[in-house]
C-alpha cells in the first residue's frame, strides 16, 4: 500500500474545520486547511444551527484542500450527534433545531408515557438526555412538523447527501437517536411504530468505513476539482471518531473526549444494560468496528465558553489562557458544584447560574472571574474522576490510565486536576482526535492502512505522543 491524502470535515458545536490527513502504512500527518465559526441563531420558533453557513464553510474548506492537494482521494463528514434535518425529496424542510433548544420537554413526556424509561433503556441502551432525537421527533410530531417529510438525515448525513446525492444513516451517529436497537444495531421498527413515527423517514443504515459515493459534478465544479473524489461514511458521530484516535495502547484505559461536552468512559465489546447502569445514566453508543462506547456526558467546557460569552456581552473581554493561568495559581477556597445540573444546559448567563446553584446548596459563591474559572475547572475534574470510578465499577474494568483528547487536552489545569482527583495518570492529546479518527477510517477504507482499531491507535500514539500528567 502507498500513502495518500483525504479530507475530514469536522463540525463541532462552536466551530467547524476541514483537515487534510496524509496517511500511509507508517505515516500520519494532519493539517488544518480551514476553520469557521459555528454560531447558532435564535428565531421566533427557537434555537437553530446555521446549517447553510456551515455547509459554505465546508465547501470553502474543500476548495482549499483541493488547491493544496490536487490528488485528494476522498472526503468524510462528522459532527455532533442527535440533531437532524427533515426533507421532502431533495428539499430541506426548515432549518435544523439545536439540541439546546427547549422544545423537547413535551417530547420527553410523550415518549415516557408510551415507554417507561427502563423499557427504553433495555431497547436502545442510551443515557437519558432530554435532546435525544427520539424526544425531538415526538415534539415535532406533536407540532405537525413531520407531516410533509419523507426522509430524515442526521447532520453529518445531511452534509454527505449534499456532497454525494446519497441518503444514508451512518450507524455510530444513528445509535444516538434512541431509535436503534442496542444489541443488533438496526432501526427499532417496533419502537418507531409505537411512537407513531413514519418508518419511511429513516434511511438505510451503513457502517463506518462504507463507501457511499463520490462528490457530485456541481460540487466538484464549486471546489475546483477535476477528478473523482470519494465520499465515505466514517464514525460520523464526532465522539465515535474521537474514540478511534485515542492513543490507547494497553488494557485498563479510559478516555475523556473533552470539548463543548466531556464524554467520559471506556470502550467495551458489548453493552451494559443493568439497572445500575441506567440509574447512573451511562450510555451504550455505537462505536466504529462494532465496539461500544460506554460513557456518560459530562457538561464540559461549555461552562467556560458560555461564561466567557456572558462576560463579553457585558463588555468584559478576557483571554482564556490568561484566566486559566491565574486560576491555576489561585490559592483561596474552591467550591465544587454539580456541573451536570440541568440548569446549565441551555445557553445563558452561566456565572449567575453557577452562583445561584451555590447559594441554593449553601456553598461559597465564587466572586471574581478567576475564582469562577477555577471553580468550573475543579468541578469538571471532580466530575471526571467520579464518572471514571462509576464507569469502572459498572463495566467491571480496572482503570489505571486515562486519556484526554480534544480541546480540553490543551487545558493544563484541567489535565493536572483530573490526574489529582482521579489518582491515575492522565495522557493528554491529540487535540484534533476527532478529525484524526475521521481521516484514519477513511484511509483504511481506501486501503492506505489496514488493521484493527488497535493498530490505528498505535499509529496515532507514534505520530502524536501524548503529554503525561501524574497525580500530585
Ligand atoms: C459531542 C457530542 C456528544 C453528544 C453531544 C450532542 O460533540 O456529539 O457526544 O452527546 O455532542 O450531540
Amino acid at each position: 500500500t502507498s500513502a495518500g491524502t483525504v479530507a475530514a470535515i469536522d463540525l463541532g458545536a462552536s466551530s467547524g474545520r476541514v483537515m487534510l490527513g496524509h496517511v500511509g502504512h507508517n505515516e500520519l500527518n494532519v493539517r488544518s486547511v480551514a476553520r469557521f465559526a459555528n454560531t447558532p441563531v435564535r428565531t421566533i420558533d427557537g434555537l437553530h444551527w446555521n446549517i447553510l453557513d456551515l455547509y459554505r464553510g465546508a465547501i470553502g474548506g474543500l476548495r482549499s484542500a483541493v488547491r493544496e492537494e490536487p490528488e485528494l482521494l476522498g472526503v468524510a463528514v462528522d459532527s455532533w450527534a442527535v440533531d437532524y434535518a427533515l426533507l421532502r425529496g431533495q428539499r430541506m424542510l426548515g432549518n435544523p433545531f439545536h439540541y439546546r433548544d427547549g422544545r423537547t420537554t413535551a417530547g420527553v413526556d410523550i415518549v415516557h408515557a408510551t415507554l417507561p424509561p427502563a423499557e427504553l433503556y433495555g431497547r436502545n441502551g442510551l443515557q437519558f438526555l432530554p435532546f435525544n432525537t427520539v424526544y425531538q421527533l415526538a415534539a415535532d410530531r406533536l407540532a405537525g412538523g413531520l407531516d410533509d417529510a419523507d426522509s430524515l438525515l442526521l447532520i453529518p448525513d445531511l452534509i454527505t447527501y449534499w456532497l454525494s446525492g446519497e441518503k444514508i444513516a451512518e450507524r455510530t451517529n444513528a445509535s444516538t437517536t434512541g431509535l436503534v436497537e442496542v444489541s443488533h444495531g438496526d432501526w427499532d421498527d417496533e419502537l418507531i411504530a409505537r411512537l407513531g413515527l413514519p418508518r419511511g423517514l429513516f434511511p438505510r443504515l451503513v457502517d463506518a468505513g462504507t463507501h457511499v459515493g463520490s462528490l457530485l459534478p456541481d460540487v466538484l465544479a464549486e471546489i475546483g476539482a477535476g477528478h473523482r473524489i470519494d465520499v465515505t461514511a466514517v464514525g460520523s458521530h464526532d465522539t465515535a471518531s474521537a474514540v478511534v484516535a485515542v492513543p490507547m495502547t494497553g488494557q485498563n484505559t479510559a478516555y475523556i473526549s473533552s470539548g463543548t461536552w466531556s464524554l467520559v468512559g471506556v470502550e467495551l465489546a458489548g453493552p451494559v444494560l443493568s439497572e445500575a447502569s441506567r440509574a447512573a445514566n451511562f450510555t451504550n453508543e455505537g462505536g466504529v468496528d462494532g465496539r461500544v462506547r460506554y460513557l456518560r456526558n459530562v457538561m464540559g467546557l461549555w461552562l467556560l465558553s458560555e461564561s466567557l460569552r456572558t462576560w463579553e456581552l457585558a463588555g468584559q473581554t478576557f483571554d482564556l489562557p490568561g484566566l486559566l493561568a491565574q486560576a491555576g495559581t489561585w490559592s483561596g477556597p474552591v467550591t465544587v458544584f454539580d456541573v451536570d445540573d440541568p440548569r446549565f444546559l441551555a445557553p445563558g448567563d452561566m456565572p449567575s447560574r453557577i452562583r445561584a446553584y451555590c447559594r441554593e446548596h449553601d456553598l461559597r459563591e465564587p466572586v471574581t472571574p478567576v475564582e469562577l474559572v477555577r471553580c468550573i475547572v475543579e468541578s469538571l475534574a471532580e466530575a471526571y474522576a467520579h464518572t471514571l470510578r462509576v464507569a469502572a465499577e459498572l463495566s467491571g474494568t480496572r482503570i489505571d490510565t486515562v486519556h484526554i483528547v480534544g480541546g480540553g487536552s490543551l487545558n493544563e489545569l484541567l489535565c493536572q486536576l483530573t490526574a489529582d482527583h482521579s489518582g491515575v495518570p492522565v495522557l493528554a492529546g491529540p487535540v484534533e482526535a476527532t478529525a484524526i479518527g475521521n481521516v484514519l477510517v477513511q484511509a483504511r477504507a481506501q486501503g492506505l492502512v489496514t488493521g484493527s482499531l488497535e493498530s490505528l491507535r498505535a499509529l496515532v500514539a507514534r505520530a502524536f505522543a501524548p503529554r503525561r500528567y501524574d497525580p500530585r
